[in-house]
This record gives structure tokens, sequence and C-alpha cells, in this order.
């Protein structure tokens, strides 16, 4: 059994990964079950994590992620762009919208600073802490570090996806990473030989240090 992770409101902090309505049912890119993380996180952002941050996808119409943009292209192919691959999306999280906005049933009371993201039309933006070309920083790291934070806990959306790839550069900056994994849901793209699917997410983030665990946990 895995042991309760004591928490320290001077170093740890909750990271909600794009909680729009966009990712749930009824949105435009919506992730199965994706409104079964809004429960989680009510427990998680009245819990014992004090201080909180949140990532919101925050796309131009016409974004180059969109397959839309991309005549004679389908949604959910992949296609080289000079950064490397890119999945094509349907439009979704275009600013303004009510898609795009931060969930309005998330208490947002401990969400001390929101991170947009995906808002240059060239380039998609899947981690809260790089675009993907995977060097052009948020700024996030930046707000952490001086705010002296050390340990993140993930939740939100996508698991195999934002969430993921922001767990991983979390690691590789050096941060202790936790994925709340009942406070997740993914997309899972069929297997196409080399994407991702959860499961190669989750394989890469275990590979990485990451470590997952329920909500429970936390004390
Ligand atoms: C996401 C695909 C495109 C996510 C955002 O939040 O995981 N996925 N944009
Ligand atoms: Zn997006």
């Amino acid at each position: 059994m895995l042991s309760p992770v004591i928490l320290d409101p001077a170093r740890d902090v909750l990271g909600l990964i794009d909680v729009q309505p966009d990712f749930m049912p009824g949105g435009r890119l919506a992730v199965p079950e994706g409104d079964a993380v809004l429960g989680p996180i009510a427990g998680l952002v009245s819990g014992p994590l004090v201080h909180a941050f949140a990532t919101q996808d925050w796309h131009p119409p016409g974004h180059h992620s969109f397959a839309s943009a991309h005549p004679g292209r389908a949604a959910f192919e992949t296609i080289e762009l000079d950064y490397g691959a890119q999945t094509l999306w349907p439009d979704h999280a275009v600013q303004g919208s009510e898609g795009a906005a931060l969930h309005p049933a998330l208490d947002q009371a401990r969400i001390e600073v929101i991170i947009r993201k995906g808002f240059r039309r060239d380039i998609d933006s899947y981690s809260a802490f790089f675009e993907n070309d995977r060097k052009t920083p948020t700024g996030l790291d930046g707000w952490l570090r001086a705010r002296g934070f050390r340990r993140i806990f993930f939740a939100g959306l996508a698991m195999d996806f934002c969430v993921a790839y922001s767990a991983e550069d979390a690691a590789r900056l050096g941060y202790d990473v936790f994925v709340v994994e009942d406070a997740c849901r993914g997309i899972g793209l069929p297997d196409a030989g080399g994407g991702t699917t959860i499961e190669t997410a989750r394989a890469r983030l275990l590979a990485a240090g990451v470590r997952f665990l329920p909500a429970e946990k936390l004390r």
C-alpha cells in the first residue's frame, strides 16, 4: 500500500490543468468522462493543498493545432510542423469562448496564478511550462521558483496530453512530481503506432520519476 503523503504548504502546490468545458462531455474536444475530474478536484481545492495554479488552453481562431487550419486534414491525424509532430484537433478552447473558460463549477479561491497557453497561432502548447517546441517558456517555472514551491500535484485534463507534458517537464526541471490519478482523465487516442496513448504517456511519466497517487493519500 502506498503510504499517505504529508503535505507542506510552504513547498507544495496543486497544478490544475485545463479544467475547461471544451474538454468535457458536450465540449469541442470532449475527453471521455472529462467532467468526472470536477468532484475529486473540488475535494482537492478544499483540502490540505492550500496553494494552486491553473492552466487554460487559450487558442486564437485558426490556430495551427486545429485540423480546420489544414485543408484536406482531419482531426486526430498527426502532421509534421517545423517543431516536430503535431496531432490535429477539432477547434477548441478558442479565446473568450465559453468552452475556454475555467469550468464554472471550479472553486478558484486558491488559484493564485492562471497560465494561458497555446495563444501563438503557429505553435501548440500542451505543457504548463514550455510550448511544443519544448523550449519557449510560459513563465510558470519562474513563478514556482520565486514562490519556493518544490512539489507539484497535478490534476485535470487531459492525462495523456497536457497533464502528461506538464508533469514530464516539471520532473525535468527538478520538481518532485505527483499525478493525482482519480482527478485526471485522458483522451485515449487509438494506438496508431508511435503516437501517444494513455499507456505510453503513463510509462513515460513513470520513467521520468513521476508518481501516481489517489487524492485520498494526501494529508
Ligand atoms: C489538450 C489537446 C489539445 C489538453 C489541449 O488539454 O490535454 N489536448 N489541446
Ligand atoms: Zn489545445
